[in-house]
């Protein structure tokens, strides 16, 4: 077994994976239409722990431009310790995003959530065998996100589109749910056009810290490319919204900086001229967007359903690293796939 066999073959088969995942999206379609939190509920909170808390976040940005109803975003800990700070007086839908489906702390969150019987719970993960998958009102489980890696790549993505297709059904837009069918072909053409792209960025020696831009829904996906540049390569890494970086972050930036943009369409040019401004501060920039950028999807998709495409090339880079300092990403270090409580 070669270090990071698994991760590699886990990043090139995430088109399959959205696809398997988007077939069984469609055939839980009337279940998932049924739920209508617009009208049964008052908010939407999301949650899970490290990569499925940054899941959460993006996800919860996206269902409340979609659909317009208060979402927010909550690392499991903080709902199970701090409920008060938490949950507000209305009905919540709560969404729980786990890939093991055994974290401890998602269960302790849910499990106080049904006690108290604050609202009804959803359940994302991958183990249809495991305790969350048992634990909901409805039980989303995509078999296609497994993965036998630590870090989360893979699952990640197959988890992430899942909450794409529900905020697209939940503003009751089949055209956005359609179209969400392409994604597994533009995925396999950023996977194939920049691997070698990505590969040189992630081997350059030159780099030694690395920062995520990332607004809107996009800024959770900024946080779990960081997350990966640090567990699997070890690397200095941080991610912020695109305006942020002025105040305070940029100091940071050094010739051996490489700030790289999940830039949007409709802030285009505010985010461009963020880059810009580390350009002229002497560090390297990679500008990732739909069109005019040096990493492209040419995808054609409304901005929303766009962002499942910024994280391929940001997993290629922290893998390419990884392997270029010797490390096996498969296993970082002091990494356990899945964190138990006793
Ligand atoms: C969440 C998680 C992983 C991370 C690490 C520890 O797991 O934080 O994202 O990579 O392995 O656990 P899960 O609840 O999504 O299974």
């Amino acid at each position: 077994m070669e270090p990071g066999e698994y991760t590699n073959q886990e990043i090139h088969s995430q088109p399959e994976a959205w696809a398997a995942a988007l077939a069984l999206l469609n055939e839980m379609r009337t279940t998932i239409e049924g739920i209508q939190p617009a009208s049964r509920f008052d908010q939407i909170i999301f949650t899970g722990c490290g990569s499925t808390y940054y899941l959460s976040m993006s996800a919860a940005a996206l269902n409340q431009e979609l659909t317009g109803l208060a979402c927010r975003a909550f690392p499991a800990s903080e709902l199970w310790h701090y409920p008060l700070s938490s949950y507000t007086k209305g009905k919540t839908l709560l969404v729980a995003v786990s890939r093991s489906g055994e974290t401890t702390e998602t269960l302790r969150a849910c499990e106080a959530f049904l006690d108290k019987g604050i609202g009804e719970l959803l359940t994302l993960s991958c183990y249809g065998d495991k305790p969350l998958a048992k634990m909901g009102t409805f039980n989303i489980v995509l078999p296609s996100g497994q993965e036998r890696s630590v870090a989360q790549t893979r699952a990640f993505s197959t988890l992430y589109l899942a909450t794409v297709a529900l905020a697209c059904l939940w503003a009751g837009s089949n055209g956005s749910f359609s179209q969400l069918s392409q994604l597994p072909d533009d995925g396999s053409r950023m996977l194939k056009n920049y691997a070698g792209f990505s590969a040189d960025l992630g081997a350059d020696p030159g780099f030694d810290r690395f920062y995520w831009l990332g607004s809107g829904a996009r800024y959770g996906l900024a946080c779990e490319l960081s997350l990966k540049m640090k567990e699997m390569s070890l690397t200095h890494s941080e991610p912020f919204h695109f305006m942020e970086f002025r105040h305070g972050p940029k100091s940071m930036v050094t010739p051996t900086s490489l700030v790289i943009g999940l830039r949007s369409t409709s802030n285009g040019s505010q985010e461009s001229a963020v880059l810009r401004d580390v350009k002229d501060l002497g560090g390297r920039t990679v500008d990732i967007a739909e069109t005019g950028s040096d990493v492209r999807f040419e995808s054609g998709l409304e901005e929303a359903l766009q962002n499942i495409l910024f994280l391929p090339v940001g997993q290629m880079i922290a893998y390419a690293r990884s392997i270029s300092k010797g490390l096996n990403p498969d296993h970082p270090t002091n990494l356990d796939s899945v964190v138990r409580l006793s």
